[in-house]
């Protein structure tokens, strides 16, 4: 291991910060595969630039307070994690969830500066979000909540400056209360968020983005590898939210049959192939539990298997040709995994952020699984963000068709890149090492480029 990372860790063992482990289980995993390039390159370390990579340019923290619809103050934390921006402004989601913290928030935005770069586009890494829960909210504290958070946030933030987006909780709605708020605050109409509802500045397909472009990456990396189409093809997605949905909308209208999806509180599985539009109004529309599929099925005489409540895992022991997670973090485990390989699976394409623990994604390279890793699978939210920016920017509009076009060649650009720069590294059918090489080269040659 380089002496840095060695440094590194040997601190944090002794820092008790246990919320970090999550950000250096991602930034070992980075380390590792860009040893050789590290080693083959002085420059890398004359510059220092791994030292200055892995700090963020700024952690901002601060207190969100507001009224509930009882009358009662509540109190959170807010963040923004300014990671990197050699390559352009600040670029990277917002996370409400009660699990969030600075750890995980370092995780997000550390990954989110390779991912960016990978897109060849001129975006730089954060991440932001709250510990704040909007699970059984009504829309108004929704409303009540957002507002506060960006009393404070605008500080910080700017169509030049940073420019954070959706992740887990924050979709249009929220997006649409934190502009509000922003622009009453500002007296200004800037583009200073994106994924902002369609009316009011936001691009057509930001929705359909992450999920479209996982399966157009995972379309470009099987037929690179195995030669092979998705029709036909039974696939598992975990997962119900933004990424999820329209993962399993665009694998469907290639023909491939989805099997299954999942929530925090279980799994179901549908032999007849997922039904959509049910999931939709289940899901976006009610923001109920997936338990109503159920219901709504069993009145229609048909059950589909279900697993709930689970543990979250019941939907890796479903045999597939392909999986898909699209939940969280360390979702797939190494028993997970096996599983997978043991019934047949040939391809995991990684719609959320690192949803393979380190042991899973081991499994998965030694079996020869064509493994597409988050950072590159679902560059395409992000990369639909940019081109909101750039409307924005020139007071454009899009249309869907183009935005797709452009999602579509984003996609295959960045698998082509990752599978090249795997084989000019020794490391043929290594998505891994390809996107973490390819990724930390542009944002390193910018930060020597831009002096210390
Ligand atoms: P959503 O909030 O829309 O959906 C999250 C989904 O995952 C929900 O079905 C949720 O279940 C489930 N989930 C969340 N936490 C857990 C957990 N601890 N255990 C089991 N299930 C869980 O979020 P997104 O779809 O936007 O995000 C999903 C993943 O994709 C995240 O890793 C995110 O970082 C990543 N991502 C998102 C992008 C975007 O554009 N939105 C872009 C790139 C990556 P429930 O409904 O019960 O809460
Ligand atoms: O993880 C991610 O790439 C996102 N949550 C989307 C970020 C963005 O700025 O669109």
């Amino acid at each position: 291991m380089l002496d840095i990372i060695k440094n590194e860790f040997d601190k944090f063992k002794h820092s008790n910060c246990a919320d970090d482990a999550i950000f250096f289980q991602a930034m070992e995993e980075v380390i590792t595969s860009i040893t050789p390039l590290l080693e083959s390159d002085a420059k890398y370390k004359r510059y220092a630039i791994l030292d200055r990579l892995i700090i963020p340019d700024r952690i901002i923290k601060f207190k969100v307070t507001w009224m509930d619809d009882k009358q009662v103050i509540q109190v959170n934390t807010g963040y923004r994690v300014q990671f990197n921006n050699s390559l352009g402004p600040y670029k990277g989601g917002l996370r409400f969830h009660p699990t969030v913290n600075e750890g995980i928030l370092k995780f997000l935005g550390f990954e989110q500066i390779l991912k960016n770069s990978l897109t060849g586009l001129p975006i730089g890494g954060a991440k932001g979000g709250s510990d704040f829960d909007p699970k059984g909210k009504s829309d108004f504290e929704i409303m009540k909540f957002c507002s506060a958070f960006m009393t404070e946030l605008h500080k910080y933030i700017g169509p030049r400056m940073d420019v954070p987006a959706g992740d887990i909780g924050v979709g249009a709605r929220e997006i649409g209360y934190l502009f509000g708020e922003y622009k009453k605050i500002t007296s200004t109409y800037d583009g200073v968020l994106t994924g902002k509802p369609f009316i009011f500045g936001g691009s057509l397909m930001r929705p359909e983005a992450t999920g479209y472009g996982v399966v157009y990456f995972t379309e470009a990396m099987l037929e690179h590898e195995r030669k092979e189409p998705l029709k036909g093809k039974v696939c598992t997605v975990s997962g119900a939210g933004n990424v999820a949905i329209y993962t399993i909308e665009k694998l469907q209208s290639l023909g491939a049959i989805v099997v299954s999806c999942s929530d925090s509180a279980g799994t179901l599985y549908d032999s007849r192939g997922i039904d959509l539009k049910l999931i939709k109004e289940i899901k976006l529309e009610k923001r109920a539990s997936l338990e109503e599929y159920l219901s709504v099925n069993r009145a229609a005489n048909y059950i589909p298997v279900a697993d709930y409540p689970d543990g979250g895992h019941s939907v890796w022991a479903i045999p597939c040709y392909a999986a898909f997670p699209c939940a969280t973090q360390n979702e797939l485990t190494k028993v997970d995994a096996d599983n997978l390989i043991k019934n047949g699976c040939v391809s995991v394409s990684e719609g959320a952020n690192m949803p393979s623990t380190p042991e899973a994604t081991e499994l998965f390279l030694s079996h020869k699984i064509c493994f597409a890793p988050a950072k590159a699978a679902n560059a395409g939210g992000v990369s639909v963000s940019e081109f909101e920016m750039s409307q924005n920017a020139s007071m454009q509009k899009w249309s869907f068709a183009k935005v797709d076009e452009k999602l579509k060649e984003t996609m295959q650009q960045i698998c082509k890149r990752i599978a090249l720069t795997a084989k000019d590294y020794g490391v043929e059918g290594n998505y891994i090492d390809g996107a973490n090489i390819a990724g930390f080269k542009r944002v390193a040659d910018a930060m020597i480029a831009e002096g210390i």
